[in-house]
């Protein structure tokens, strides 16, 4: 522990800090919302980091080698367009202007690909320290997978900003916890701690020794005085050169609001109460009276620095080309990853399972991920200790670990919140492929993780197990029954809830085609039946398409049973009892079935037969689309039982003979 208290500060920087000061101020009073806060406490810390300690190039946002910096603290986005802005990043004035305006690319919180320079999506808090993490694990693995002898690739660096809400927050803690236990030394979390919340000072909520509390997780903390620049270099640029196997943060203490004497220091000074004071501000911080000023001085300075920085990206690129002649193949493999590149032909890669396979969709899974690590090695996993159960361990793949950064299996610990953030770190920084695991039950521990995925259009996997009331003896608190149709409400996320193995291959193959989103695959716990007599490409691309027929009628049409998963053997059976004209249909994928052609969808339910029951064990709301309003639903509208998973099904009628009878009564 140590407190760095040198002077002196570059007239440039301290310049720079005080127009972006301006640009935030007026941003704000322009739209009357935002937050003020932050952007004015950190502002001495943006140009340190901007104007001189951060390593990227605004003429390619994307270098693969450049440092990483996530706004935690989404609310102060005005803080990240400003310095971004001036930085010479492709945000225009005129983008300032429209500060939270439609199409702006100025949205309220940062939004990963609206804005050149935005790592990630952040806002709701903490989830960005989570995002930090798995940009971390993401440049150590592609140190420790690209870098050779000859010719480092990355070694960049990957910076935090986060404030005390990000670190009320458990998905912070727990990704905090992973971080220093991972030794991931080349992450720096910059904590503003400003002593303000939203409501009140934060003394009203918190009161830990926050160094005491990072270095009891294995962190490097050190204590610094954020508006003193020299000092805050100077603990930066130690953070940075120390591989110590530790992550670091800097406490910067820093007065909320500075340059609004109104409201700094206070919790007033958190929102835009102090954008009504714009005009005084201007003139207490020196500025002229004209809004959103930028002087000639600020913009040669960072024309500068951009040049400074092309000068090292060229460089960059020079040994990136060295090294790529070196390694033709490594090359290729790091480009495949950036490109998210999938072999076109993946489904059919997959081996078929032997006839009178007999296993559980999970074991099924375990299977097929093994099969496709094998043709895609930017897929990486990972499981809130639960890779016993949720078998997507990854064979002879090795162990992430600070001792081996290339492994491939991510022990996220029981952190599941943590584990979707990372996830979606590792997924923002785009070189690898991040799927992760647990049981289906907890899905709800991460699921502001999922909805950030969804939102931010981010290719992750989730592997949920246990996915139903066929749990058994656990009971209730382990049998879902509202969470699948909990994630399918979810726009933009894929929920695919295969019924055999030959589903299951299907199932990850859509995930991994898939590049604008993510994908929840729904496992069985129990064994289910493979069903043999179907081709195994009817079964693998009937479930690419979200639903297909699984068994025909023969003769006349006069019903339809529609089932997922587990459910849909029961629908076989009942359909046998029922006779010819009765058709089944498995519907692993209500979203890919919905994107289908209206032909596709019409010959799979065609609108002539009303007569239609689905099943599926767990809640019946989102099938009555399906099953029409002439049709039934079969389900399960209360928590489960604590028996063996074939007693609870019968108990709660998840039956052939309930199903039968449906029909019947239609
Ligand atoms: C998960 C979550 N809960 C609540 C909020 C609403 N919120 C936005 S900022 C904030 C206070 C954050 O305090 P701090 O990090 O100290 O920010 P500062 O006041 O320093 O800007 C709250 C409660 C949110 N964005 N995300």
């Amino acid at each position: 522990m140590s407190t760095a208290t040198t002077g002196g500060e570059s007239e440039a920087l301290q310049r720079a800090a005080t127009e972006a000061r301006g640009l935030a101020i007026d941003a704000v009073h322009a739209c009357s919302s935002g937050h003020l806060g932050l952007p004015l406490g950190c502002a001495e810390m943006g140009a340190v980091l901007f104007g001189e300690a951060l390593r990227f190039y605004p003429g390619a946002p994307k270098w693969l080698n450049r440092d990483r910096f996530i706004l935690s603290a989404g609310h102060g986005s005005m803080f990240l367009y400003g310095w971004l802005h001036l930085a010479g990043y492709e945000i225009s004035m005129e983008a300032l202007k429209d500060f939270r305006q439609l199409h702006s690319g100025t949205p309220g919180h940062p939004e990963f690909g609206e804005t050149p320079g935005v790592e990630a999506t952040t806002g709701p808090l903490g989830q960005g320290v989570g995002n930090a993490v798995g940009f971390a694990i993401s440049g150590k693995r592609a140190a420790a997978r690209f870098n050779t002898a000859g010719h480092v690739i990355f070694d960049h660096h990957v910076v935090t900003l986060a404030g005390d809400g990000c670190m009320q927050e458990g998905v912070a803690r727990e990704a905090l916890a992973f971080a220093g236990h991972g030794g991931l030394d080349n992450l720096i979390l910059i904590y503003d701690c400003n002593e303000v919340t939203l409501d009140a000072m934060s003394d009203v909520t918190q009161s830990e020794d926050a160094e005491k509390y990072f270095e009891a997780l294995g962190w490097e903390a050190r204590t610094v005085d954020g508006h003193d620049m020299a000092c805050f270099r100077e603990a930066l640029q130690a953070a940075k050169e120390r591989d110590n196997g530790k992550p670091k943060v800097l406490i910067a203490k820093t007065v909320v609001g500075k340059g609004i004497p109104e409201v700094a220091g206070t919790s007033a000074a958190h929102g835009e109460a102090g954008a009504k004071f714009a005009a005084e501000a201007r003139r207490g911080l020196g500025l002229p009276e004209e809004a959103f000023h930028v002087s000639r001085e600020t913009r040669d300075f960072f024309a500068g620095r951009v040049a400074e920085l092309r000068k090292e990206f060229e460089a960059w690129e020079a040994t990136y080309a060295a090294w790529e002649q070196a390694n033709p193949e490594l090359a290729a493999e790091l480009q495949a990853g950036v490109a998210k590149m999938v072999p076109s032909d993946l489904m059919d890669r997959i081996p078929e399972f032997p006839d009178g396979y007999l296993n559980a969709t999970r074991g099924a899974g375990g299977v097929v991920i093994n099969a496709v690590a094998q043709e895609m090695p930017q897929l990486v996993t990972g499981s809130a200790d639960l890779f016993g159960s949720t078998k997507n361990y990854l064979a002879g793949e090795g162990d992430f670990a600070r001792d081996n950064p290339a492994g491939r299996n991510i022990w996220f610990g029981i952190r599941e919140h943590a584990m979707g953030a990372i996830c979606n770190g590792i997924a923002y920084d785009g070189i690898f492929r991040a799927s992760g695991a647990t049981f289906l039950v907890f899905a709800d521990y991460l699921r502001p993780a999922i909805r950030l995925a969804s939102l931010a259009g981010l290719p992750v996997v989730y592997i949920f197990t246990h996915d139903s009331v066929g749990v058994g003896e656990d009971g209730p608190t382990h049998q879902p029954v509202e969470t699948v149709s909990g994630l399918r409400v979810i726009p933009n996320l894929d929920v695919i809830r295969p019924a055999d193995p030959e589903e299951t291959a299907g199932a990850w193959t859509a995930a991994l085609m898939r590049h604008d989103g993510p994908t929840a695959l729904i496992l069985t716990r129990q064994k289910v039946p493979t069903m043999g007599e179907l081709p195994v490409r009817t079964r693998r691309e009937g479930t690419y398409k979200g639903a297909y027929v699984a068994r025909a009628e023969k003769g006349p049409l006069e019903a339809v049973l529609i089932a997922s998963g587990s459910e849909v053997a029961v629908a076989l059976e009942a359909a046998r009892e029922l006779g010819d004209g009765v058709r089944v249909v498995s519907m692993p994928s209500h979203e890919r079935f919905d994107r289908q052609s209206p032909e596709y969808r019409d010959q799979i339910l065609p609108a002539s037969c009303t007569k239609r029951v689905a099943i599926e064990a767990g809640v019946t709301g989102l099938w009555w689309k399906y099953a029409g309003p002439a049709g039934r639903v079969i389900g399960i509208e209360r928590f489960g039982l604590s028996a063996p998973g074939n007693t609870v099904m019968r108990e709660l009628g998840i039956t052939k003979e309930a199903v039968a009878a449906a029909v019947r009564e239609l």
